[in-house]
């Protein structure tokens, strides 16, 4: 079976009708949005011939992708949030923005309300036997290598079995372990004393990763932290750093590996009187630099529904 419906007067009137488009009232925007979408599907339907079974599968797929509240999880391995990152990034080309720290994306498991601290935060507050003790600092500069001192610098990241406080299924953590918000001092330094993550992988009975199997990918990231970082003279970043030498840097399902976004890690002793876990630790340096403002305003910030807890 091959029918051609979707250009016949029944089905664009349907259209038209399922979105209101006769009508003043509602959400221009909402309106334009949807019958885009639901044109581009109708038209999907007939150019695949996708059958009823194809399509009620699909519809209870996103019943399963709400009960399992992956919805975001699956925006990140379908590559919608990288794209949005592209959409970015040549949006600050067009607009003569270059330079500075590359962008990557949030992800889904920002926990707003870190307890904020002066240029040295520890944040590994849970004994974690699997993971040795790990320094990430840097210096955040703005334009022409300025130090940017006050910038608040959040970040984020998994224990040793990849799991992140506050989404741990195993219900393990602490709300704010692995999670922390340093303002940069004069000299725009910040440190974050932490342990080593482990790269995240999805949780296997869920919708995201029923997707990804039909699809023959993997659901896994490889170690990282994510940042957000703000000031008030600079637009605000969100990135992340990969730890060097993890095999899936260059395969993570998630695409949000950059090439400037991999720092060395190198070994160094002194941790004991640093008050970390073992003398030998990790250190990564990681210079942030921010770029302008645009006509005064920071057009980075995106809202979008996240987690948040007290401390
Ligand atoms: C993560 O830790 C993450 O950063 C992304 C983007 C998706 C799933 C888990
Ligand atoms: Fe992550």
């Amino acid at each position: 079976m091959s029918v051609k419906v979707f250009g016949t007067k029944e089905v664009q009137e349907l259209l038209k009708a399922a979105t209101n488009l006769g009508s003043q009232d509602g959400n221009p925007r909402a309106k334009q949005i949807v019958q885009r979408l639901l044109g581009d599907l109708f038209k999907a339907i007939d150019d695949l011939d996708m059958t009823p079974d194809e399509i009620w599968a699909g519809v209870h797929y996103f019943n399963k992708l709400g009960q399992d509240g992956e919805a975001a999880l699956l925006a990140a391995g379908l590559g919608l949030e990288k794209y949005l990152d592209i959409r970015m990034d040549a949006a600050d080309r067009e607009a003569d923005i270059n330079g500075g720290t590359p962008r990557t994306i949030e992800g889904p498991l920002y926990v707003a309300g870190a307890p904020e601290r002066e240029g040295v935060s520890k944040i590994d507050l849970d004994p974690d036997a699997d993971s040795g003790p790990l320094i990430i600092r840097g210096t955040v500069t703005g334009t022409h290598g300025k130090p940017v001192a006050n910038a608040l610098v959040e970040c984020w990241h998994a224990n040793s079995k990849g799991f992140y406080s506050h989404f741990d299924p195993t219900g393990a953590q602490s709300s704010f372990n692995l999670r922390g918000a340093v303002r940069t001092d004069a000299d725009g330094k910040y440190e974050f004393r932490t342990l080593m993550p482990v790269g995240y992988g999805c949780p296997p009975q869920g919708a995201t990763q029923q997707l990804l199997n039909a699809l023959a990918r993997h659901g896994n990231r490889p170690a990282h932290v994510h940042f957000f970082v703000t000031s008030d003279k600079y637009r605000k970043l969100t990135t992340q750093i990969n730890i060097e030498g993890d095999p899936l840097i260059w395969d993570d399902f998630a695409y949000a590996t950059r090439e400037d976004l991999i720092p060395h890690v190198v070994e160094k002793t002194g941790g004991t009187a640093l008050g970390m876990k073992a003398d030998t630790y990790k250190d990564i340096e990681f210079n942030i630099e921010l770029t302008p403002l645009v006509q005064g305003k920071d057009n980075q910030l995106v809202h979008r529904l996240r987690a948040s807890a007290t401390a």
